[in-house]
């Protein structure tokens, strides 16, 4: 045991009487109504969050708009990646207070919390402000011949969307919203972000520190409450232009359909899935071991792209199950803000009771559970990490989304078989193929059906690299230069002389 002790700014932090950001400060809100934050390694009421109502959805998209067609607009491309690369650096001078907050609210190990929520987000938020001065259209020839000797020249410019409306989910708080709000902000558009019910204070504490790096008010804004509630004002606010949203499939349609319904507004929908894994017969079984560690069981399996359905040769799978059992029996379970955890409690009680329902969907579907498959004695929100052995394909635990430890495997003998079993499924965030034969994990890239491919990897995201789902897992992408299209429209001019 070796429980870190809290910085003295995140005690204070948390008896804040905590609420929203709206243009350049933080906002009680005009509602009584308050939701608890809960520690999820202990279940205990940790702090108070106002309850946002129509009023601050109100004000929070009347300061993004204004912003948008006003200081923002007047601020350069260079200044406003000068402005994102300030952020960057804050987010690392108060990594530690951040990673904390986060760390008691989520229920993320602390190490993960400082490597992903802080270090990561300070790459990505520096990789897109190099982007801001590099939006751009182009000049073409027209290609119809002139009638009378006129001539004709065109170019186009990419043109921000407007206000962004970023709905975030819980398992990373910070650094999916920093995904968000450095691209929106890249592109010259303003956001108000709605963080999870879940996870309502780091967001507020970026957003002040946004406000230290120069970023004007009314540029970021963050209004907490209910999704059910807060959801449809902000996306059917006249002044939202485009939903960015990331959580799971069911509210990823329901905000796709509002957001269509409502004069056709842009949306990226970041989904969840059932990502499949696959390893070849010539990867030895600790290396198998290691893969599947690092593909399904990291932040408790809270990770979009995790993997959780693995297909292994049936050669291998005996042994390789009982090596896994014997690594996750090893792990140190514990308390989010204790160093020595390497494996933390889930994220809140709503999921915790989930994902026990489904450990009994498994037994009465007749799955071998051969490893975990409990709740934790004690406070907190606690599971076994586990290993269920499917029956087939089509049993519960291969085809639903369980977003937690937990990792269902499934034998098979021929190459052709296993490409079908990947592609079974009506999701496709991410996939990882494991083998030591590039040339043929090379032939198989295009006939697996997912948004990302890594091969002897998983889970690794790069701002570099375009990432988002195919199938139910979303639409469009985000990060490389793919995101600037989700962000701008296009506008083509034509000019006649
Ligand atoms: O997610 P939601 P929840 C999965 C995970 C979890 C389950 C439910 O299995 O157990 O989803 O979690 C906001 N309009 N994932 O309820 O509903 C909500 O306030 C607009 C997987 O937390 O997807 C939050 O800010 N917004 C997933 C965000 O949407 C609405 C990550 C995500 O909430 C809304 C999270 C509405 N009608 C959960 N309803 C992944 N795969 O990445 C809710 N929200």
């Amino acid at each position: 045991m070796s429980e870190i002790r809290l910085l003295e700014q995140v005690s204070s932090f948390l008896t804040r009487n905590n609420g929203h950001y709206i243009n350049g400060r933080a906002v009680n809100g005009s509602g009584s109504e308050r939701f608890p934050v809960v520690n999820p390694s202990s279940g205990e009421v940790i702090a108070e969050v106002n309850e946002g109502t129509a009023e601050e959805v109100n004000a929070a998209m009347d300061a993004a708009r204004a912003a948008f067609t006003g200081s923002w607009a007047q601020t350069s491309p260079m200044e406003r990646g000068n402005c994102l690369n300030r952020l960057a650096e804050l987010l690392q001078q108060h990594r530690e207070e951040l990673a904390q907050l986060e760390s008691l609210c989520s229920g993320k190990i602390i190490q993960l919390s400082r490597l992903f929520e802080l270090d990561q987000s300070s790459h990505f938020m520096r990789y897109f402000a190099g982007w801001a001065s590099k939006i751009s259209g182009e000049t073409m020839s027209l290609s119809l011949p002139s009638m009378q000797g006129e001539k004709y020249t065109a170019f186009t410019r990419r043109e921000p969307v407007g206000v962004v409306v970023g709905i975030v989910p819980w398992n990373f708080s910070i650094m999916i919203a920093v995904w968000k709000m450095a691209a929106a902000l890249a592109c010259g558009c303003t956001i108000v972000l709605k963080p999870s019910e879940f996870t309502p204070l780091t967001l507020l504490r970026v957003a002040e520190l946004a406000k230290e790096a120069g970023i004007p008010d009314g540029v970021i804004n963050v209004v907490n409450g209910s999704g059910r509630t807060l959801g449809p004002l902000l996306i059917g606010h006249p002044h939202c232009a485009k939903v960015s949203f990331t959580g799971s499939v069911p509210t990823g349609i329901a905000v796709g359909k509002e957001a269509m319904a409502d004069n056709l507004k842009r949306v990226t929908l970041e989904l969840g899935g059932k990502n499949g894994a696959a390893f070849l017969a010539d990867v030895t079984p600790d290396a198998m071991v290691n893969g599947i560690l690092e593909a399904g069981y990291m932040n408790q399996g809270q990770i979009c792209a995790a993997a959780e359905r693995f297909y292994l040769p049936k050669s291998h799978i005996d042994e390789v199950l009982q090596k896994l059992a014997q690594r996750l029996s090893q792990l140190h379970i514990g308390a989010s803000l204790d160093e020595s955890t390497e494996f933390g409690p889930l994220a809140n009680r709503a999921h915790y009771e989930k994902i026990l329902a489904l450990f009994d969907k498994a037994r009465q579907e007749g799955n071998e559970i051969v490893y975990g498959g409990n709740a934790l004695q004690g406070p907190g929100f606690f599971v076994e990490p586990t290993i269920i052995r499917a029956k087939s394909a089509q049993d519960l635990l291969m085809r639903e989304e369980t977003f937690g430890p937990v990792c269902t495997f499934l034998a098979y003998e021929e190459e052709e078989e296993l490409i079908a079993m990947m592609n079974d499924s009506p999701y496709g965030l991410a996939a990882s193929l494991w083998t030591n034969d590039l040339s043929k994990a090379l032939r198989m890239v295009d006939r697996i059906e997912s948004g990302t491919l890594w091969i002897n990897m998983h889970n690794f995201l790069d701002p570099a690299l375009p990432f988002g789902g195919i199938k139910a897992s979303g639409i469009g992408r985000e990060f490389g230069s793919a995101f600037i299209e989700h962000y701008t429209e296009l506008k083509s001019v034509m000019v006649r002389y």
